[in-house]
């Protein structure tokens, strides 16, 4: 079986984040199986593509109807018995008319040999693997498909899968063409490999930052708005100011000056930076004004910081000049990998774009790996990997055609990765169209990785805008761009704080820290007071001088996971104390009202995880 390397080398850009050369040929066997067990179920139905994905496959279907239980049970039960009954996938070359032929009834398939017989992969890429055409078969099942297979479907386990359900998708993923039926399942080796995982999902389906934002009141989604546009509500745009404040402090100690442009731009910006030529399927469409004016959202910061370096001459002596701004962007991203605010197609980026000499590269680098991991600390990120993402050579479209400066950028960031001795890994085709990154990938609940911090090497748009500084000599040089984004985009990173907390926010992080629970009527006065108090000393607080019992107001401050919740009865009014008890269920008894908020205000101040410090 294929490795990694050798798949990427036969141009498959489809490979699992999870890939497993064993799991990849069982995945794609069993996908076969099920095509094999809907057809009989619905002899209708068309097969089109079904590929292995991170933890199983899906196999998409022109279908009308829609699946019932009994109709997936049925399936389910048939797979066992095609695995059972150990029929040889056979593999056979044909020729394109030959495959015409074969799949003569299902459009679809002619359609992928007419792009097989172009040199394009399923998916309409150009492939130079697949220039022959390949058909398996196992028992009565023929699909075209370039392999590879297990020997037999005695190879799999008949209780090593699961099929999870069925959605809807586009042919091709474009919402102009037919909606398919796609069937989901996962795969694995055995059926005690299938039990982990599935417990691995009810574990990340608590944490799932959608459920939780919903029931922490957190974000929430609006369809007028549209997909990708989610709106926060108080508790989560509190997170976010607190975020924002935390960050560009960090930013101002550190020499960067925030800025405020706007959020849209004239086409033209865009087409002088490069992003038209090749951003453009990440742009929303122009909005056209008449009068050949184009204005676009801007999808990036870049363009405009540079009109802010452009806005006055520069000496050597100015450098590096740090530009930050927590800057609004959009991105038309594909409204199926939309969703929660992990991908959104509006988002606030914690930007920078820093102007540096050459000899200044690797310093600067080294000053924002710095800021990383400062703010990493107090946010309590620690399982992360640095990833060096690189361009595509064969990739004309996506990245600029400039080999020197893939070269250098690459190699130079490279260095500083080495210099900086963390542990990293290289992968191809991930770098931005105008330079080469090092990200910060981290995992999501689901075990999904995706990008927090980036850091950027760009020596394209400086040449673009002709971007200058006086040298020491007075001539003219051409300074290099560094952009970096630490704490990523502000709904990314509630996203991934949301999970990484399953709801329960350090205590500076927290919308409300403090709940206050007076028992019965004659204690709300005091409530109330106290909760002016801790107000008037900047904490967050909410009094509940709602009619429940205590417990009730207790379990539902637990609930909302705010921190610290204290009970005010007559005991506590007349020593100006309260009782303190934990979001976790702890009972740390009664405390002076003054011994309390020198406790909170060290656990706020050290940015702690704890409650107690
Ligand atoms: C760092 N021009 C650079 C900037 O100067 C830039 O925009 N880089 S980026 O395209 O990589 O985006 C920066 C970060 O934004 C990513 O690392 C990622 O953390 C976050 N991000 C990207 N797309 C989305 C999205 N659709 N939703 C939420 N966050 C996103
Ligand atoms: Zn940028």
């Amino acid at each position: 079986m294929a490795s990694e390397a050798e798949l990427k080398a036969a141009g498959e850009k489809h490979i699992p984040k999870d890939y497993d050369p064993a799991l990849y040929k069982l995945r794609h066997s069993l996908a076969h199986v099920l095509a094999q067990a809907v057809v009989e179920r619905f002899p209708e139905a068309k097969p089109t593509i079904g590929p292995p994905i991170e933890y199983g496959f899906y196999y998409d279907f022109d279908l009308d109807v829609n699946p019932t239980d009994t109709d997936l049970n049925w399936i389910a039960d048939r797979m066992r018995a095609i695995i059972k009954a150990k029929h040889a996938f056979k593999v056979r070359e044909v020729s394109a008319a030959e495959g015409r032929e074969i799949f003569k009834d299902n459009p679809y398939k002619l359609e992928l040999i007419d792009g097989l017989t172009k040199g394009q992969d399923e998916y309409g890429n150009a492939n130079a693997g697949a220039a022959t055409i390949t058909v398996y078969q196992q028992d009565t099942f023929t699909d075209l498909c370039r392999g590879p297979h297990v020997e037999t479907t005695g190879n799999l386990d008949a209780k090593g899968f699961k099929i999870q359900q069925v959605t809807g998708s586009y042919w091709r993923g474009d919402s102009k063409n037919k909606m398919l039926k796609r069937f989901h399942a996962t795969a694995w080796a055995s059926g005690d490999d299938l039990k982990a995982h599935l417990a691995r999902l009810e574990e990340a389906a608590k944490r799932d930052h959608r459920k939780v934002g919903r029931e922490l009141e957190l974000f929430a989604n609006e369809p007028l708005f549209g997909s990708g546009f989610p709106m926060l509500l108080p508790k989560g745009a509190t997170v976010r100011r607190l975020l924002e404040t935390f960050i560009t402090d960090y930013e101002r100690r550190a020499g960067y000056l925030h800025v405020y442009t706007p959020d849209a731009a004239k086409k033209e910006l865009y087409i002088q930076s490069g992003h038209w030529e090749h951003y453009k399927d990440g742009m929303f469409p122009p909005m056209s004004l008449g009068e050949d004016e184009d204005l676009v959202l801007r999808p990036m910061c870049c363009p405009h910081h540079i009109q802010v370096y452009k806005s006055k001459a520069r000496s050597y002596r100015d450098l590096p000049i740090r530009i930050a701004e927590l800057g609004t962007m959009y991105r038309y991203e594909k409204s199926g990998v939309v969703g929660g605010l992990s991908r959104v197609r509006c988002m606030t980026l914690n930007d920078a774009h820093l102007f540096v000499r050459p000899d200044q590269i690797k310093t600067e680098i080294a000053g924002v790996l710095a800021l990383m991991k400062c703010a990493y600390a107090d946010l309590g990120i620690g399982e992360y990997r640095l990833r060096l993402s690189k361009h595509d050579p064969a990739d004309k479209v996506k990245y600029v055609d400039n080999p020197a400066m893939w070269e250098s950028s690459e190699r130079i960031l490279r260095e500083a990765l080495v210099e900086s001795g963390l542990p990293f890994f290289e992968a191809d085709g991930e770098a931005a169209f105008y330079g080469p990154k090092i990200d910060v990938q981290v995992k999501d609940v689901m075990g999904r990785e995706e990008t927090l911090s980036t850091i950027q090497l760009d020596q394209h748009l400086p040449e673009q805008f002709k971007l200058e500084f006086k040298d020491t000599d007075d001539t003219p040089k051409r300074p290099v761009m560094i952009h970096r984004g630490v704490i990523s985009t502000m709904e990314r990173m509630i996203a991934y704080l949301i999970e990484l907390y399953a709801g329960a926010f350090p205590v500076w992080l927290a919308p409300v820290q403090v709940a206050i629970v007076p028992i019965a009527d004659r204690h709300f006065e005091f409530a109330q007071k106290l909760g002016e108090q801790l107000l008037d000393a900047d904490y967050r607080v909410d009094v509940d001088l709602g009619d429940k019992r205590m417990q009730g107001k207790i379990r539902d401050a637990q609930l909302q996971k705010i921190p610290y919740i204290l009970v005010i009865g007559d005991k506590e009014m007349e020593a100006n104390a309260v009782a303190v008890r934990l979001r976790n269920g702890e009972d740390l008894g009664a405390k002076p009202v003054a011994e309390f908020v020198a406790m909170l205000e060290a656990v706020v101040k050290s940015r702690t995880l704890k409650l107690v410090p």
